[in-house]
């Protein structure tokens, strides 16, 4: 008799290999993937909205450059996201209905507006720096097209976090308005940081089954911690006041403690009632839109072609 799809699924993800699109895999497993790499991909490309505003008023040739380079790096990082989700049978107009619908949820971080042009610095160092943490986890999740983009995605976002970074150090070895400004844009990206984790793990709906099946490596609990203890380091680097007064280091634990998130705030920015939900959603819905017309050209085209082809 021959094996089980079930019984080779289970033997893959227990021996590290990866799960290919065309691989038996679990219902549950690819609408869960689905939802995750999906969330994952919106929130590179609404990620690009905050940064994206500052763009044009980038105070130097050489940044400007940099900033344009970045942002559309994350572009890229959506379209291997979305084209990975695609291998599981997930369309592109189906995520982008769901994306607009509020179904699907994008990282909570991305609903904060980017108030000064330090807090460019501070998204680079700690959103991407988040970012990575997670990443690197990812990249041996057990999903292969999944696993691939995390690869990718990791190279660029190190040169991201560096670059965000070194803004940083400018400002807080500046004038005394500059390292105010950096030290503002510390306070205020901080906490939205440390959620983009998600919720604890007591908490978290997800977490049990992901582990399970090695679709995430790392838990949210786990990923946070690792995050401050990377990045306490660079705080006291630059020279900048603590986000939170209860950072403190844990000898016993081999880790800085750290104070409580304010959960409530998780709680509204995700169900979309955060600083900036509707202008994210709003400004997505109208670049779509106005898109529309190269979707069309590109139908048109292919019809085309395969007329030609037939005849
Ligand atoms: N924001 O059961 P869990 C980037 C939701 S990429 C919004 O713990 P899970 C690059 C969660 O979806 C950043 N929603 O969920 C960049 C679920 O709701 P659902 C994105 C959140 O999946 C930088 C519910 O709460 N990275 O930044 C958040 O096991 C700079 C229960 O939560 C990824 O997406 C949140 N923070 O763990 C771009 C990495 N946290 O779906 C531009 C891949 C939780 O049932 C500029 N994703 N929720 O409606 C993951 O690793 C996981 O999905 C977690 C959440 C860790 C985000």
């Amino acid at each position: 008799m021959s094996e089980s799809g079930q019984a080779i699924f289970d033997r893959r993800i227990e021996s590290e290999q990866k799960v290919e699109p065309k691989d038996w895999m679990p219902a549950d497993y690819r609408k869960n993937l689905i939802r995750q790499m999906s969330q994952h991909a919106h929130s590179e490309v609404i990620g690009m909205q905050p940064e994206g505003n500052w763009i044009s008023r980038a105070p130097t040739l050489k940044r400007k450059m940099v900033l344009l380079a970045k942002v559309q790096d994350e572009g890229g990082h959506g379209l291997y996201l979305y084209s990975a989700t695609e291998t599981l049978n997930a369309t592109r107009d189906e995520m982008n209905e769901a994306l607009h619908s509020g179904k699907a949820k994008y990282a909570s971080i991305f609903n904060y507006p980017a108030l000064s042009w330090a807090d460019v610095g501070a998204i680079g160092w700690l959103v991407d720096g988040a970012a990575i943490v997670n990443q690197i986890s990812l990249q041996s999740t057990s999903y292969g097209p999944y696993s691939r983009a995390m690869i990718r995605i990791c190279k660029e976002e190190s040169f991201h976090q560096r670059q965000g970074y070194e803004m940083m150090i400018v400002l807080a070895n500046g004038t005394k308005e500059q390292k105010a400004m950096a030290q503002d844009a510390l306070n205020r990206i901080w906490w939205p940081s440390l959620m983009m984790f998600g919720p604890h793990d007591s908490d978290s709906a997800h977490s049990g089954r992901s582990m399970q099946w090695k679709i995430k490596r790392r838990t949210n609990d786990e990923l946070r911690q690792s995050f401050v203890d990377q990045t306490v380091p660079q705080i006291e680097f630059l020279g900048l006041e603590m986000p939170d007064p209860e950072i403190k280091w844990n000898e016993e634990r081999g880790h800085y403690d750290f104070g409580e998130i304010d959960w409530d705030e998780f709680k509204r920015v995700i169900s979309g009632d955060g600083p900036c939900n509707r202008d994210r959603i709003r400004h997505h819905k109208k670049a779509h839109d106005d898109g529309q017309w190269v979707r069309d050209a590109l139908v048109a085209y292919q019809t085309k072609k395969s007329a030609a082809s037939a005849a």
